[in-house]
């Protein structure tokens, strides 16, 4: 079976990634299965999520000669125009909940109805060699809370409040989340560009 590297060095995108390629006919390796990985990272200088996930995917594949496979995504605010955005990682320094955290600081003043925001992803893959490339893409809707509510998850996922789901994707398990949400869209249109162009 051929090599794919998910080429993430997210603790909280990994799982979800692994998951969302299950029962594809290739051997899965993240970033920590691969010596030479140890200290390589791609500066993500793009304009736009694709840009991004495409930047990531092409440096990690040329540097291993692995099929690689990347996300780039983030949090986009009606209210302000789109922010974080692609600066999701690095919207605040510190931890996860100091950027949620920031982000509620920054929207006091917004109302319930001025709360709608969409979580956004790109995922990009590349072959090295032929040089082939392809993106897909996926959005979820919601709504941003007022406090955080929920353990599981990662980055902004105890602010969100998916209306698909009533309730924030911090109180959802797994499957619950990756039904509907932005990578798993991203990622069910993948696993069909995977099978039919690059296994
Ligand atoms: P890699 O580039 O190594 O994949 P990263 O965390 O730097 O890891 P991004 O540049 O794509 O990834 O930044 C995405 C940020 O957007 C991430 O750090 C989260 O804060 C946020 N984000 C993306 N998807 C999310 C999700 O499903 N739930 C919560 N937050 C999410």
């Amino acid at each position: 079976m051929k090599k794919l590297l998910i080429a993430t060095r997210s603790a909280g995108k990994l799982p979800e990634m692994k998951s969302l390629l299950a029962g594809l006919p290739f051997d899965l390796y993240g970033v920590g299965d691969i010596p030479e990985l140890f200290d390589f990272d791609v500066e993500e200088v793009g304009h736009t999520f694709e840009e991004n996930a495409i930047i990531k995917a092409k440096g990690f594949g040329e540097k291993t000669g692995l099929l690689a496979l990347a996300d780039d995504s983030g949090l986009e605010v009606d209210i302000l125009h789109g922010r974080p955005g692609i600066r999701s990682a690095r919207y605040a320094p510190g931890s996860d909940s100091d950027r949620y955290l920031t982000l509620l600081k920054e929207m006091e003043n917004a109302r319930d109805g001025e709360r709608g925001a969409q979580f956004y992803s790109a995922v990009a893959v590349y072959e090295p060699g032929t040089g082939r490339v392809a993106t897909t893409n996926g959005i979820c809707r919601g709504r941003i809370l007022y406090e955080p509510k929920g353990e599981r998850g990662f980055g902004y996922d105890p602010i969100f409040f998916a209306d698909d789901l009533g309730k924030t994707f911090a109180e959802a398990t797994l499957e619950e989340k990756q039904s509907i949400d932005h990578r798993g869209k991203a990622m069910a249109k993948m696993r069909e560009v995977l099978l039919r162009d690059f296994v």
